[in-house]
């Protein structure tokens, strides 16, 4: 007779099955204000990936350049009201995609909704996010440490869900040279970052080469946020 159980839980890009549950907690607390959810997101994934599949096609991934003239190694596109670019002129929220002149394509509800429920599920009701910021990783891409500060109203949380290979997140401190720790970031995987959390600085260790199942050769990173820009 096959052995029809199913794995306990996912083993990720071509890891060995060995049968073993995974006994890691499915929610932690990294620091007050930012919590993993881990597999919050892997019902919703592949309707995730494919809801994705127009947005590129209509706002497609680009590398951008940094204020300081360094193209990005992480290519990025947006939806929603608002979205974020950089360039030689600096960072900011912007509501058309400077390379179509076109507006951000809208937020898919299903999108929407999955951030909604995570910032509910780590204690952040209520929120309802006007950006996505769309990033993917091919082997080699990295991030490197930075606070996300351009939203104008750093109250509100926002809310992040990885999909495909995995990668390790670098989670600092509220000062760049606070020694960051390395967490695993998981196909599913989604974090909540608020409160105290919402200015630390951050980065992530550059992408293993591998193969996921849904995604190939990447890793793309959903990060939803509420944008008020200063005087508007
Ligand atoms: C902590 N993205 O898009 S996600 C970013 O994996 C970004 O693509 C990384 O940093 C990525 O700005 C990390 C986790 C994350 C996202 C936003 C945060 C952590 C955060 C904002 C404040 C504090
Ligand atoms: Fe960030």
């Amino acid at each position: 007779m096959p052995d029809r159980t199913p794995p306990l839980f996912p083993t990720g890009s071509g890891q060995m099955d060995l049968g073993l549950a995974d006994t890691r907690p499915k929610r932690v607390t990294l620091s007050p204000g930012a919590t993993l959810l881990r597999g919050f997101a892997l019902e919703d994934a592949e309707a995730l990936w494919r809801a994705l599949t127009p947005i590129l096609r209509a706002a497609p991934l680009r590398h951008m350049l940094t204020p300081g003239g360094r193209q990005m190694s992480v290519a990025m596109t947006s939806c929603g009201t608002w979205g974020w670019v950089t360039d030689q002129a600096g960072y900011r929220y912007t509501h058309t995609d400077p390379t179509t002149q076109a507006l951000w394509p809208p937020m898919p509800d299903l999108l929407f909704h999955l951030a909604s429920r995570s910032a509910a599920a780590a204690g952040f009701e209520g929120f309802q996010p006007n950006a996505c910021l769309i990033n993917r990783y091919e082997a080699g891409t990295r991030m490197t440490a930075h606070q996300d500060k351009d939203e104008g109203d750093i109250t509100q949380p926002i809310v992040s869900v990885s999909l495909g290979l995995p990668i390790l997140f670098l989670w600092g401190g509220l000062q760049r040279t606070t020694r960051p720790h390395p967490i695993l970031l998981e196909h599913g995987d989604v974090l909540v970052w608020g409160g105290k959390a919402r200015l630390h600085y951050h980065g992530v260790k550059p992408l293993e080469q591998g193969v996921h199942p849904l995604t190939g050769p990447t890793r793309f990173n959903l990060t939803f946020r509420f944008v008020a820009p200063a005087g508007r």
